[in-house]
């Protein structure tokens, strides 16, 4: 099966025609790069590091190009695309000096001429799947670590963004990486997953990571534990944001603005529900319905606030939800919902509407916790509304369905803001700041629905490349028994002063 990507905003545009991979050729890529793993293992982490290090500066040099590749194919705006070929570069900056870390620790033992130490140790192959609303930050956060730490990577990258993948995979390639030790393929859903599974009963994955629905995700999860592994999974989120009655309300409106509508949405860390104080929930919900109407949506390549769906299917997903919308709800931000079209358009609309696939940005305000809205993520141009009249209030609203990825609150009470850090079940809080645009070396990931508590980035994602292993020593020339031979020191257990 050939994948053609196309411009989504120009659909005429194809972007690229890739090969897919049977699931016979996943599994030979998997035994290729298990065959690649242990000589690269044997290199020191300091020199594993130094060829993370030219990636990186490959990808810097070829910033501009690859920022273009990640509009054209995928639709976010430019300026987007060029924070994220960034997150790749700021990741390569960070793991190029942790080959030089790494550390292991030296700890006491409970017996005298014996020593204890700890190493990290790679998993083995890794199989990486992603999907295509971040086609190169995303899976850099998997494979740079994973390669520092001295494992081989297979890479399913989206079927939507191949492009991507592959210049990517080469500017890897170019910078020192052997080409069995990082193999993309492309693939369906179904395939990969039938190759995942042969891959874990041959002993040829050893680590699955996967960004993508809660609902994948439980799958994978599910495989995995089956073959007595676990998952980094990066799943959906409903990111909630909660504005406080004495928040700074322009900061709050930038923050619900971007959160909201950036990358039309498709965000993992997009904001899902707006909650809003009762005391300024109709003056904040007109000047965000305002703020919405006027913005420009259009050509990624231009100054907007958001460019197409990534493909045809988000936005199908997208009209879904549009169905979710009930009579005691209030639409707002735009003049019209759905797909904008010249029958349906959008007043200031930047180029033509017809060549892409753009959505409506739309506000639903009124969400009660019942509806169907309030627990599903809709990974578009949607953001529902609510309004509470507490903290305690806003919080169970904020958990109450079951997703824990990003949170955030505008205040300037500090109590607030420790309140909301203690009890928001998410696993990453802003404070005064959007829900998305997390910076690549604070842990990444989520709770409950969102995710296994797997975490990406910083020294942290090094748990899930790695395993730890523990030696002792003991040089004292005979058997000493743990718990049994030990030192014991006299003391007086009943003494009182
Ligand atoms: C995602 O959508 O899967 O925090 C990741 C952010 C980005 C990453 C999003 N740095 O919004």
């Amino acid at each position: 099966m050939d994948f053609i990507s196309k411009n989504p905003a120009n659909l005429s545009e194809i972007v690229a025609k890739t090969s897919g991979s049977t699931s016979a050729q996943i599994i030979s890529a998997l035994e290729r790069a298990k065959n690649a793993q242990r000589k690269w293992a044997a290199i020191p982490a300091p020199a594993r590091g130094r060829v993370i290090a030219n990636v990186g500066r490959l990808v810097e040099k070829n910033k501009e190009n690859l920022s273009k590749l990640v509009t054209k194919e995928m639709g976010k705006v430019f300026k987007e695309a060029l924070g994220e070929v960034q997150e790749v570069i700021d990741t390569c900056d960070f793991f190029l000096g942790e080959g030089r870390r790494l550390y292991g620790q030296t700890v006491p033992s409970e017996m005298p001429n014996k020593n204890l130490f700890t190493y990290r140790m790679p998993v083995g192959n890794v199989f990486i799947i992603t999907a295509g609303n971040f086609p190169a930050a995303v899976p850099s956060w998997y494979i740079i670590p994973a390669l520092l730490a001295g494992n081989s990577v297979v890479w399913k990258p989206s079927e939507f963004t191949p492009a991507v993948a592959q210049a990517l995979t080469k500017l890897f390639h170019a910078g020192g990486i052997p080409e069995d030790l990082l193999i993309t393929v492309v693939a369906d859903g179904a395939t990969t997953f039938e190759a995942m599974e042969s891959g874990l009963a041959k002993g040829l994955v050893n680590k699955i990571g996967f960004t993508g629905s809660t609902e994948v995700g439980r799958r994978i999860g599910a495989k995995a534990g089956e073959y007595v592994q676990s998952a980094c999974l990066e799943l959906g989120g409903k990111n909630p944001m909660v504005v406080m009655p004495d928040a700074n309300l322009d900061l709050a409106l930038d923050g619900a603005l971007f959160a909201g509508f950036g990358t039309a949405g498709q965000r993992c860390t997009s904001l899902g529900t707006l909650w809003l104080h009762e005391s300024i929930h109709d003056e904040f919900l007109a000047r965000y319905s305002k703020v919405v109407s006027a913005a420009k949506v259009g050509d990624p390549f231009s100054d907007v606030l958001y460019g197409p769906m990534i493909s045809e299917k988000y936005l199908e997903n997208h009209l879904k939800h549009l169905e979710m919308i009930k009579s005691h709800h209030k639409v707002s931000g735009s003049t019209a919902t759905g797909r904008i079209t010249k029958a349906n358009p959008r007043e200031g609309f930047v180029g033509d509407p017809e060549s892409g696939i753009f959505a409506h940005p739309v506000i639903v305000s009124g969400l009660r916790s019942d509806d169907e809205l309030y627990r599903t993520e809709t990974f578009g141009p949607l953001v529902t509304v609510g309004k509470f009249k507490s903290l305690n209030e806003a919080l169970e609203l904020s958990n109450g369905h079951g997703y824990g990825l990003s949170s955030a609150i505008y205040t300037r009470d500090p109590e607030n803001v420790w309140r909301f850090r203690e009890e928001i079940s998410a696993g990453m809080v802003s404070v005064n700041n959007s829900t998305s645009g997390a910076e690549a070396h604070l842990p990444f990931g989520g709770n409950g629905k969102s995710g296994n508590g797997s975490r990406q980035s910083g020294i942290w994602v090094l748990d899930q490349f790695t395993r730890w292993q523990s030696m002792n020593w003991d040089w004292s020339n005979k058997l000493q028994k743990a718990q049994m031979d030990t030192v014991e020191l006299a003391h007086n257990p009943d003494f009182k002063i």
